[in-house]
């Protein structure tokens, strides 16, 4: 099936009771039973709800996986992940990732004996110097959250497939349109829903697709069990968002493309992180594993001035001043007391994340609006 085809038919059935063509948003806690134990695959809401039902469907096949689960956001996603490992393991991650990501490692679940071992994740090198037999987990972003950083998904998961070591893919900021990491061995899938997938910015939400069977049935475990479960009007959103996930990408890629280009020309603008430079050090391997090189990018002033950011960050009025990525309209973060906030400063300014850092979200509106508002901002 053809990119368009799968994104507009993913998981859509007709409702078998009255044949309606978009799943209705079964806003129901509980399902009635005829004797106990006797029901229609159906119990209570938490553990299975039919809007959730075909929204799960859906994601698998966008990530060309055969289960998938749905959270109640990402980071409930992510979760849910760590919650498969046991005291004394460790896991493998970037230093380079969403700041939240970073906070739930660090402050939740390094008390509870996980043990993370934060590596440069481009270099393939660095991950099999750290694996020990402990290590259960690898964790990956690619690219990364905000420096656009790229790392061989295929390569890792060559290193990890042998020792039985699970492989996660953040896979928010390629979504399933530019990169299906489980086609090149990721064991599990993650997504922020909350951005390319629901693409509007009214929802948050979180997902993890999969291949393997006993793995589902684990994270389905958690999933009813510590109860992160979306609603079902949130389900619907974003069964109607995937619907046009491959119209948006397209737009959101050119509009990317487009800004990349005009900022690197720009006199006043230092360094801008995409990875669809050919100088980029990750333009190879986004080329190899990418179908496109998306609509997220960072960059810095060439005076490298805190002041003269902040200037940048205030005065656009297209791009909107907030977190959050992937929707259709244009935004603008300061990663270092935005996003990535919970990352202690030395931590952040080691890996490449200074306070100048500026990150877009680049939006499907008209690319040459898009430029005349930096324009105006960056003067
Ligand atoms: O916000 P939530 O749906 O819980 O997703 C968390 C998350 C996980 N992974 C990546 C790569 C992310 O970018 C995020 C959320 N990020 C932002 C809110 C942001 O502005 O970067």
């Amino acid at each position: 099936m053809k990119e368009a085809t799968k994104y507009i038919h993913a998981g859509a059935e007709p409702d078998p009771s009255t044949g309606a063509i978009m799943t209705p948003i079964y806003q129901t806690s509980t399902y009635v039973q005829e004797a106990p134990g006797k029901n229609k695959g159906y119990e209570y809401a938490r553990s299975q709800n039919p809007t959730r039902t075909a929204l799960e469907k859906a994601f698998a096949v966008i990530e060309n996986a055969k289960y998938a689960l749905a959270f109640s956001s990402g980071v409930a996603a992510t979760d849910a992940v760590i919650k498969l490992l046991e005291p004394g393991d460790e896991v493998i991650c970037g230093n380079d990732m969403y700041g939240g990501t970073y906070r739930l490692f660090t402050k939740v679940f390094e008390k509870f004996g996980i043990k993370f071992i934060y590596v440069d994740t481009t270099k393939a090198s660095n991950i099999s110097a750290s694996i020990t037999g402990k290590t259960k987990l690898v964790w990956l972003e690619t690219p990364t959250n905000p420096l656009m950083n790229i790392t061989d998904i295929a390569s890792v998961a060559a290193l990890t497939k042998p020792k039985k070591i699970l492989l996660a893919v953040d896979n928010t900021f390629a979504s399933p349109y530019l990169q299906n990491p489980i086609d090149l061995g990721a064991d599990i899938v993650m997504h922020s829903v909350t951005k390319y997938l629901g693409g509007h910015s009214d929802v948050i939400q979180g997902s993890l697709m999969m291949d393997d069977l006993e793995l589902r049935d684990k994270l389905y475990f958690l999933q009813k069990s510590c109860g992160a479960v979306p609603g079902p009007m949130d389900c619907f959103l974003v069964l109607r968002g995937i619907k046009t996930l491959h119209v948006r990408m397209k737009a959101h890629c050119e509009n990317g493309a487009k800004i990349a280009h005009w900022l690197k020309k720009h006199p006043k603008v230092g360094k801008v992180y995409w990875p669809g430079f050919e100088d980029h050090p990750g333009y190879a391997i986004a080329k190899k594993q990418m179908r496109d090189f998306g609509g997220m990018l960072s960059f810095v002033l060439k005076n490298d001035s805190v002041q003269e950011a902040m200037k940048v960050l205030s005065s656009t009025k297209l791009f909107s001043l907030a977190e959050s990525l992937g929707g259709v309209e244009s935004l603008i973060n300061h990663p270092a007391s935005m996003t990535h906030a919970s990352i202690p400063k030395e931590e952040r300014i080691k890996n490449g994340l200074t306070d100048s850092l500026i990150r877009l979200s680049v939006g499907i509106e008209d690319a040459d609006d898009l430029i005349g508002d930096l324009a105006k901002a960056i003067g």
